[in-house]
């Protein structure tokens, strides 16, 4: 055979896969079974659903995002006031576990401790005579946002597609047969929901109803609205009272509407019959095809904004749940990739402009009693969530977050005033669809102040981003009240007289020396959070020319704040005291909230914090659960160190069960904490961008932590701080070769690079001097830290980098490549 016939008969073959072997889908050759966790996720922000892709019977497990036990309630402790005194006494006397017992009392709420998250139910296809079959195969699609089933009956070829449509705001499944007349099912639908009536009706429609249950003293008057229809190419369509029979169509296409009655977290009133029919009557009369077409437009438009390539896979073409078993041998960088991009899917799907925010399990879960409610856990999870937002390229879909932030600035006033009698408003370390603000769990856990201070900067975090000033004037309040209620609650130490927090408590640790109780004052992660918060304040205030007085108060308090200390072990104390356990493994490292997401701890500008947060995580180890591993990326790339980084993402994509004592990842990529929780999932796709890109630390930095195993590679869309758009990087070889970069809002680019490079047409770049002059990149200067004299602390090596400054013009993009 001539070569150039041999090239033409291969060629398509080889194209084709590629192109299987770098498509961004999770795939699998057996079905999930009976586990939720094998089930692929889809959403549109509001509903939620998971495939299963059983041959017999298909499985569709069904979320709306409003679906909450319960209803508007507060759960505020009305006795906190009374008592503050006694358990500031206990404390500053060194009596931790009676303040705690007291705290259980007159600071834990006494009535809901939160509600749940709920499912909406599953419908269940069960097809006739389907339990032999050859050829299966199933995907998510995470490029299209789809999921596909397929197999084989004798001759006959059978596909299944389903979508969570974005702007049609309904699900829709679409099944076909290579052979007309081969599609016949009954569908059914069940609910572990106790209140909950189903019944069809002659429009071919299957219809579920129901209210929330009660929980914890809260009335469930949730209220939900559920509208399956039937629309059959061929075959008769017939019902019985409570399923649907479907017999030798060509073709069906299923579309699932669910609606409730929820308004906001103070305003049930809607009305979840109509709500649910209206967005059905406008989904059914289009073709699965236009749904599918609009569908994958909209979902691209957020999608395709970042591309990232670490290098073709070097495992053979094996399904997802085999690359994650075999990934430690294989290192293979689409696994890494198809993570990554993953975590920006499960953003997209589970977290839209004017929804509810993603929650502990983003918008999926099964159970009516799930683990910790699937609520939001503001002391970490939540947070993390949002990690990737900005950065990704994804700034529109933190808006459910910031407006979470915004409505308990609202509620949290209450909180703040009846139990601590301060201003501005607070929360602790849990909140849910009512915006509860007041302690619960148990004062071992409950008792963290930070709520509030933590989740505003969110708020501040998207200027930072966006640089828009009327965007800033109206969050503008909610960051005051933040630092009004510190400004009246901190209280001076009796013994180190700095102004602290009391009682308080590093997230869910405690120190050997306080008999079990985490309660303290002071400690490390409060100390740097009231910092941020003042710190932005004060900038926010001043860019809207805005109370000055209250700046000054502000910054009076600010330099009363305890510096951080570097203990006896090298490390970064925990708390005021030096009575860390270097053999402490604990998940939360809190203290190091001032690496990242905050900037406090910098290689370049504090070098004994950077040694002393290094050694904190050598010493805190590596495996943990899935959320601590992921956050873990992200410290490792604040501290330059790609290796370590990369092994982190390791040891996070390792099959669930097979880290000891720690988490990893299920067969559907969801991140195990265990169980299933979707923070690791944003947490490690936050820090992969931050192995590549960070713009903290007063610099715009590229590839600050890039792993020896990614060679070769490029990213494309990345956001930075102050406007800027990393429209396109690109490195071989370990070094910088090309990075394209779009001004958005002008301003100095100050650029740190890990090689020599210069600007198109050949124009050298002059060095960096001084501050940077670019507010966005304002970074305040922190005090000095307390050294412990038994602290060996070694300065840091770090690898030569060049820094540049670049005066930028709105709109322009700059290109740089190596010299
Ligand atoms: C915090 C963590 C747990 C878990 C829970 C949802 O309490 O300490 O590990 O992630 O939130």
């Amino acid at each position: 055979m001539k070569k150039g016939i041999l090239a033409f008969i291969l060629l398509p073959a080889l194209i084709c896969h590629a192109q299987t072997k770098q498509a961004l889908k999770l795939w699998y050759n057996t079905p999930a079974g009976a586990t939720w966790e094998n089930a692929l996720p889809i959403g549109n922000g509001r509903l939620g659903a998971m495939l299963y892709g059983n041959v017999d019977t298909e499985t569709i497990q069904l979320n709306e995002h409003t679906l909450w036990s319960g209803s508007p309630n507060r759960n505020d402790n009305p006795f906190t006031k009374d008592s503050l005194a006694i358990i500031r006494k206990l404390i500053f006397d060194g009596k931790q576990k009676e303040a705690e017992q007291m705290a259980n009392r007159v600071i834990l709420s006494q009535q809901s401790h939160g509600q749940m998250f709920e499912p909406a139910g599953e419908l269940h296809l069960v097809f006739d005579g389907h339990t032999h079959y050859s050829d299966y195969y199933r995907e998510l699609d995470i490029d299209r946002a789809i999921t596909k089933t397929t197999y084989t009956i004798g001759d006959i070829s059978y596909t299944r597609e389903t979508l969570a449509s974005l702007p049609d705001g309904v699900i829709v499944m679409h099944l076909t047969a290579s052979k007309p007349g081969s599609i016949s099912f009954t569908a059914l639908y069940t609910s572990p929901q106790p209140k909950v009536t189903v019944n069809t009706t002659a429009a071919q429609q299957l219809n579920f109803s129901g209210t929330t249950i009660d929980h914890e003293g809260v009335k469930g008057l949730l209220k939900y609205k559920g509208i399956v229809q039937f629309k059959t190419a061929g075959g008769s369509i017939s019902y019985t009272d409570t399923s649907v029979l479907v017999k030798q169509a060509n073709e069906v296409t299923i579309y699932i509407s669910i609606a409730t009655n929820f308004n906001t977290y103070n305003d049930i009133s809607g009305n979840e019959n109509e709500r649910a029919a209206s967005l059905l009557a406008k989904a059914v009369n289009k073709s699965f095809a236009a749904i599918q077409q609009a569908h994958v437009a909209a979902y691209q438009q957020y999608f395709h904004r970042v591309k990232l390539d670490l290098g073709m896979a070097t495992s053979n073409n094996i399904p997802t749940d085999q690359q994650l078993k075999n990934f430690t041998s294989t290192n293979d960088p689409h696994l890494v990739t198809l993570y990554y991009q993953y975590g920006r899917y499960l953003l997209i799907s589970s977290s839209q402009p004017g929804g509810q925010p993603a929650n502990l399990q983003g918008i999926w879960n099964n159970k009516l009693y799930p683990p910790w409610d699937s609520k939001y856990t503001i002391n970490i999870n939540a947070e993390m969530n949002y990690w990737p937002a900005e950065k990704t390229n994804l700034p529109e879909l933190h808006q459910p977050f910031l407006k979470l932030v915004e409505e308990m600035a609202v509620t949290g006033q209450a909180t703040a005033k009846n139990m601590y009698g301060t201003r501005g408003w607070m929360a602790h370390h849990n909140t849910d669809i009512w915006r509860t603000t007041g302690a619960v769990d148990g004062a071992f856990w409950g008792i963290w102040l930070n709520g509030g201070g933590w989740t505003s900067q969110h708020l501040w975090e998207h200027y930072l981003y966006n640089g828009n000033q009327s965007y800033l004037a109206s969050v503008y309040p909610a960051l005051k009240g933040a630092a009004f209620f510190y400004a009246d609650f901190l209280i001076e130490h009796p013994t180190w007289h700095w102004l602290v927090l009391c009682p308080d408590m590093s997230p869910e640790n405690a120190p050997a020396a306080h008999d079990g109780s985490s309660l303290d004052a002071g400690v490390t992660m409060s100390n740097q959070i009231v910092f941020d918060v003042f710190s932005n304040v004060i900038q926010a205030a001043q860019i809207l020319h805005k109370d000055a007085a209250f700046i000054d108060t502000l910054k009076q308090l600010r330099s009363r704040l305890a510096p951080m200390h570097i203990g006896q072990y090298g490390q970064l104390q925990e708390w005021l005291d030096d009575i860390d356990d270097p053999n402490d493994h604990h998940r939360h490292i809190s203290h190091l909230y001032g690496l990242f997401p905050s900037n406090q701890i910098s290689p370049y500008r504090t070098p004994e914090l950077y040694s002393a947060a290094k050694n904190t995580l050598l010493q805190r180890g590596d495996v943990s659960t899935g959320w601590s591993m992921g956050w873990k990326v992200n410290w490792w790339a604040k501290m330059l160190d790609g290796n370590h980084a990369y092994k982190l993402i390791q040891n996070q994509l390792t099959p669930v069960g097979t880290n000891e004592g720690g988490g990893g990842t299920y067969n559907n990529l969801f991140d195990a904490h265990a169980p299933f929780q979707i923070d690791g999932n944003f947490g490690c796709t936050s820090g992969i961008t931050e192995m590549l890109l960070q713009s903290s630390d007063g610099t715009l930095d590229l590839l600050p932590a890039l792993p020896d195993v990614w060679k070769n590679g490029s990213i494309s869309g990345l956001r930075a701080r102050g406007g800027f758009e990393i429209v396109h990087l690109e490195w071989k070889n370990g070094s910088l070769v090309k990075a394209i970069i779009k001004s958005t809002l002008g301003g100095n680019l100050r650029l740190r690079v890990p090689n020599l490079i210069k600007l198109n047409n050949g124009i050298a770049l002059h060095k960096a001097v001084g501050e940077n002059a670019n507010s966005f990149y304002q970074v305040e200067k922190i005090p000095a830290p307390i050294i412990s004299a038994k602290a060996n602390i070694q300065q840091p090596e770090l690898s030569n980098t060049f820094v540049y400054d670049i005066a930028t013009a709105p709109g322009k993009i700059y290109t740089f490549t190596a010299q």
